[in-house]
């Protein structure tokens, strides 16, 4: 079938230093839609294998002329500070464990620097544009819109204890929202009115489960398996998303 040259915008979930995964996916993406540009959903470089191979798919993909970029994540925001702190002198042990980790990856790759500049873009961009949908890490506040959501809940957002997700509440006034932070089995697309609204793409690729991309143009998701589990058969497959009916429980202030 011959597609649409727009039709070229792929959100990919967190990544958490699955690099093998991601640059499977990435080739996939190229081969069977000719995606030319990506926003990740940020938390990029911790728990995973491989934060200095994550951040090398990143860059040669951008050098190869390829329009990819990240949204901030909780996690991002952390590792970049404990960069900061070990540039500025704070010992390693009073550095978290887990970024401790990353950074020793990151030295043992030569990709420190690399990481930095990475994260330090990552982490100036609160929400992205992709098409006609926005990117944010952790989702929106369905009640006051996009607009008035403050970043740290961009970035940091949990339901309450015993509450629903964001996505279960938001009917669309504010467009196609995607975002990752919350790992589900299969990814999210809550449909209003005949088109999707809210898409969480997050399918915990770093916990066996798999690394997907959101086709936005085409409505479309494709996921590479995670190498985390052994035995896992590779390459890109389209798969089904949970698709939901959001119930808007709050109205909008004002
Ligand atoms: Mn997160």
């Amino acid at each position: 079938m011959k597609r649409d040259s727009t039709n070229t915008t792929a959100v990919i979930g967190d990544v958490h230093a699955c690099a093998d995964e991601l640059r499977e996916l990435l080739d996939v993406l190229v081969e069977l839609r000719a995606v030319t540009r990506v926003v990740l959903t940020g938390d990029l470089l911790t728990k995973g294998p491989d934060p200095a191979g994550t951040v090398g798919v990143i860059d040669s993909f951008a050098e190869a002329g390829f329009d990819v970029t990240s949204v901030c994540g909780n996690q991002d925001l952390r590792t970049f500070r404990s960069l900061e702190r070990l540039a500025a002198g704070t010992p390693l042990d009073r550095i978290s464990r887990s970024d401790r980790g990353v950074y020793a990856r990151l030295v043992e790759g030569g990709m420190v620097e690399t990481a930095w500049r990475r994260l330090a873009d990552t982490i100036s961009r609160v929400e992205e544009t992709a098409g006609h949908a926005t990117v944010v890490h952790a989702g929106i506040r369905p009640g006051i819109g996009l607009a008035n959501t403050d970043a740290h809940d961009k970035i940091h957002l949990r339901p309450e204890a015993g509450g629903s997700p964001w996505w279960t509440e938001y009917a669309g006034e504010d467009g196609l929202i995607v975002c990752g932070h919350k790992p589900v089995d299969a990814p999210i697309r809550s449909v209003r009115d005949a088109r999707p609204v809210a898409v969480n793409v997050d399918t915990g690729c770093v916990a066996g489960g798999s690394l997907t991309a959101y086709l936005v143009e085409d409505d479309e998701f494709i996921a590479v398996e995670s190498r985390q589990v052994r035995g896992r058969a590779t390459g890109g497959r389209f798969i089904e998303p949970t698709s939901i009916e959001p119930r808007p429980v709050r109205s909008r202030a004002g």
